[in-house]
């Protein structure tokens, strides 16, 4: 049995993620979830967004399934519960699959998950307040090591995305990226995120694995969403050493929570890539999720008139139909007809 924490979180995190515990569950028994609490809500009780007990806790599982969280920025103190977590729990690699899941095709995002301006380093006095952009060497070379091997393992090449024209953090990162490629025999080309902006929304389906830093992996990944044609689809998995975390990219979505509406597909591929990560079979998901956007009723983001609910039926009958193989289908099938419930296979 693999343990896998379940953080909901807010608004429409709680929908999503059960959504996807769902499909998880018609796919494998494998899996034990363990629910636990965290966000602003827990900063109101106890000051800190995940109690340090739970992370004891936490770091002993194998991964965690995450929702969505909304961090305000206005309150003293507060810190986000998904950035806390990631630094807590050592997940430096995020790896973002923009898919577009008409045309099987994927955007590969790894944005670096620790350091950069995230690193959390500032001083602040009443006249100025500095964030420093921290880039390491073992930071620099356990990112570029994954998106080398997430290369490898796809046969593409990496693109670079950098502003090492301007940035002395980036001249050192570059220098690193592109000598360990070049020891393993990964081509890499290299952008400049200014521009390659443009080349992101242009021509997004052939830049083979894009590596880049933490800030700019953030923005690049909201913008190739687009592609994906709603931010609601896209998965991502956030990797370190002994645990990974799985979130879909989107947010709480207040304006839509509790409506039963929310599109659940980003929540359930991230469950297909915690399969993955587990060793089990998370290409079973994306093929019932491929088939079932081909032809089924989306939720209104995708301009359908769904419920999430529906979408996790649809998607969990992909599933059941994979599994049965050929030859048992038709012995149902005849059966069916045998007790005599043909009327009913063409009810809706
Ligand atoms: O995961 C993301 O891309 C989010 O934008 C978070 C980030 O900056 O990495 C922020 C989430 C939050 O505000 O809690």
């Amino acid at each position: 049995m693999y343990r896998v924490v379940v953080i909901k979180g807010d608004g429409i995190g709680i929908e999503v993620t059960e959504a996807a515990m769902e499909v998880i569950r018609a796919v494998t028994d494998k899996i034990e979830f363990f629910e636990f609490e965290g966000g602003f809500e827990v900063f109101k009780r106890y000051g800190v967004p995940i109690r340090e007990n739970d992370l004891e806790e936490i770091r002993k599982m194998d991964a965690v399934l995450f929702g969505a969280t909304s961090t305000p920025f206005d309150v003293p103190n507060y810190k986000s519960l998904i950035i806390t977590l990631r630094k807590e729990l050592g997940l430096y690699a995020n790896l973002r699959i923009i898919p577009d899941l008409w045309n099987d095709r994927e955007i590969y995002i790894v944005r670096e998950n620790s350091e950069g301006l995230y690193s959390g380093v500032y001083r602040s006095t009443d006249e100025r307040t500095i964030d420093f952009r921290i880039i390491t060497r073992g930071g620099a070379e356990r990112i570029a090591r994954f998106a080398i091997n997430l290369a490898k393992e796809k046969g593409e090449k990496i693109t670079f995305v950098h502003k090492a024209n301007v940035l002395m953090g980036d001249r050192f990162f570059r220098k690193i990226v592109l000598s360990l490629a070049e020891k393993e025999g990964v081509e890499v080309r290299e952008k400049i995120i200014d521009s390659f902006t443009i080349e992101l929304v242009r021509n997004p389906w052939s830049q083979g694995i894009i590596l880049t830093e933490n800030l700019f992996g953030d923005i690049l990944s909201d913008l190739a969403a687009i592609h994906a044609r709603s931010i609601g689809i896209v998965p991502s998995g956030n990797y370190g050493d002994d645990i990974a975390l799985f979130e879909p990219i989107h947010g709480t979505a207040p304006d839509i929570a509790g409506k039963g509406i929310a599109n659940p597909i980003g929540a359930i591929l991230s469950g297909a890539m915690l399969l993955d990560y587990l060793g089990l079979d998370g290409g079973v998901i994306w093929n019932a999720v491929k088939n079932y956007v081909n032809k089924g009723n989306l939720t209104p983001d995708l301009g359908g008139n769904a419920m999430t609910e529906d979408v996790v039926y649809g998607i969990i009958s992909e599933i059941d139909d994979q599994e049965i193989d050929p030859v048992e289908w038709d012995e149902l099938w005849i059966d069916e007809i045998r007790i005599n419930t043909l009327p009913t296979l063409f009810m809706k």
